[in-house]
């Protein structure tokens, strides 16, 4: 069984950058979804009991056609959004530091640059999706709840949940002022330990 993991902060944590309203719908409504939904994928497809959801996502191809695509947009949505809750922190924002700062540097040529392609590639999403930051720095993108593990690439460092819901109670259909506010609340921390596990 899966659960709802609890948000590492108050709901009203990260201030005027996401909203309560938001928090509460986006974590209590949309990501309990996800869970009870891959609970119910698993439940009927009892050979996949037992793995992690990382375990679903990397196998994608060892699950039933009658689930596969369940596994997809709902074990994709709990791991996305498990790891959305970190990647933002009340004492986010700022720029990274140490090797992190280094190596965006050597690849972007500046941070603001790293900036300006992240928040281009969000805005150019289509529909839902997310954008993604990856070991080697690259930049990627996809569509829905599917995400780089789906793809056979390795784990983010980072991501960005474009989908409406995570901004429309806050900035209607401004996508650029919600990528804007987001970097504000990003947890440089966290980013840091996960690029510290892969170099
Ligand atoms: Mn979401």
């Amino acid at each position: 069984m899966f659960t709802l993991p609890e948000l590492p902060y108050d709901y009203d944590g990260l201030g005027k950058y996401i909203s309560k309203d938001i928090m509460v719908l986006h974590h209590d409504k949309h990501h309990q979804t996800y869970v009870d939904k891959l609970n119910a994928a698993i439940d009927s497809a009892p050979e996949l009991k037992g793995r992690s959801v990382e375990e679903l996502l990397i196998g994608i191809n060892d699950a039933p056609d009658s689930v596969r695509q369940a596994v997809i947009n709902h074990g994709g949505g709990h791991y996305n959004h498990s790891l959305f809750w970190q990647w933002m922190s009340p004492n986010g924002g700022g720029e990274p530091t140490g090797e992190l700062a280094a190596a965006l540097v050597e690849k972007y040529g500046s941070y603001q640059e790293f900036v300006d392609q992240f928040t281009t590639k969000s805005l150019a999403v289509f529909g839902s999706g997310w954008t993604w930051l990856q070991p080697d720095l690259d930049i990627i993108t996809t569509a829905n709840q599917d995400n780089p593990l789906i793809q056979g690439l390795e784990a983010p460092l980072l991501g960005l949940d474009v989908w409406e819901h995570a901004y429309y109670l806050d900035y209607k259909n401004k996508r650029d002022d919600y990528v804007k506010s987001w970097w504000n609340v990003v947890n440089w921390d966290f980013v840091s330990e996960r690029f510290g596990i892969h170099n």
